[in-house]
């Protein structure tokens, strides 16, 4: 037999299995071949023989096939190799390309995502904006940013947006959003003035006004009174005023000092009339002032600035110079000075 691997109990030479046996020299990760008389060592895919050092070495198939197995990354490992991609891109079912990660499926904005290649985007909605971290939306305080502007009286910051607001009482909302309005209590009724009294609207609120006349005056009108009937001994009353009329004017705190508020003479007037006018009641804290323009005419006037809103009644009386008689008028004017934050 050759090699002397036959059974010598045996007339024929009968091959030994060395790879069953285990009486091979095929090293550790080697695969052992049976042949005839003899047996073989191969090395497992991916390695290849070295014959200087008689072992398998792994081979490296990224050098060896440069960009010919993997789309992105080449990564080689025992035996093998594997592909990878870089970030934004995921491995396909092939393990060889990559393909675009659609990064808005795990949702990672906290608003709305938009998928690109490679990559992803978030944005924010309307109202807000992307925070520097690229992900997180924040509410736009719209208020603070343009201040004074959106809303006549007042802006609320809502999340997303804004609105204004209008003081709790006596104003609506006006139809843009924007301004205030204010409610005309007298028309359309909202207001606890009795009958007796005369609703007046003003800005942010209503009055409620008694145009009543003292005695001996009968009422000539709403607002209107005429001395009629003085007891025959009574000097006060014949020289009290001939008539009471009631006006009502109304001011914003921020109007321009001084202001000429209101005007009295005769009417009609006639050649020779003279007059002359004071304020009787109502002016101890000297808001108002009056001035004679001319002979028939005189003016009152507004000279302090009344810096909080706030009601005045003040009786302004005129004497009448005419034809050597003196006639006593008075005008009663509710002077309502309202706030000018609308
Ligand atoms: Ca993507
Ligand atoms: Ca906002
Ligand atoms: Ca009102």
């Amino acid at each position: 037999c050759q090699f002397l691997k036959c059974r010598l109990s045996s007339l024929a030479c009968v091959d030994v299995d060395e790879c069953q046996t285990g009486n091979h020299g095929c090293g550790e990760g080697q695969i052992c071949h049976n042949l005839p008389g003899s047996y073989r060592c191969d090395c497992q895919t991916g390695y290849l023989h070295d014959s200087l050092r008689q072992v398998c070495s792994d081979v490296n198939e990224c050098w060896s096939y440069p960009g010919r197995l993997c789309a992105q990354t080449c990564e080689n490992s025992p035996g093998s190799y594997q592909c990878s991609c870089t970030a934004g891109f995921s491995l396909a079912f092939d393990g060889k390309n990559c393909e675009d990660l659609n990064e808005c499926d795990s949702s990672p904005c906290g608003q709305e995502c938009a998928n690109i290649y490679g990559s992803y985007q978030c944005y924010c909605r309307q109202g807000f904006y992307l925070k520097e971290d690229g992900h997180t939306c924040e509410d736009i305080d719209e208020c603070s940013q343009s201040i004074g502007n959106l809303c006549v009286f007042q802006c609320v910051n809502v999340p997303g947006s804004y609105q204004c607001a209008c003081p709790p009482n006596g104003y609506t909302m006006s139809t843009t959003g924007h301004t205030c309005r204010d409610i005309d209590e007298c028309s359309t009724g909202v207001h606890n003035c009795s009958t007796e009294q005369t609703c007046s609207n003003v800005q942010g609120g209503y009055r409620c006004l008694s145009f009543s006349c003292p005695p001996y005056y009968r009422k000539v009108s709403d607002t209107r009174c005429e001395r009629s009937g003085c007891p025959a001994n009574s000097v006060d009353c014949q020289t009290s005023p001939l008539r009471i009329t009631y006006y009502q004017l109304s001011f914003q705190t921020n109007i321009v000092i001084p202001a000429q508020i209101f005007r009295i003479g005769p009417s009609p007037a006639y050649r020779g009339d003279n007059i002359a006018i004071s304020i009787t009641h109502g002016n101890e804290e000297n808001y108002f002032s009056t001035r004679k323009l001319n002979s028939f005419t005189g003016a009152v006037y507004l000279q302090r600035q009344v810096r909080q809103p706030r009601d005045f009644l003040i009786d302004v009386e005129m004497k009448l110079l005419r034809q050597g008689a003196f006639t006593t008028f008075l005008a009663r004017i509710y002077v309502f000075i309202t706030s000018n934050t609308l």
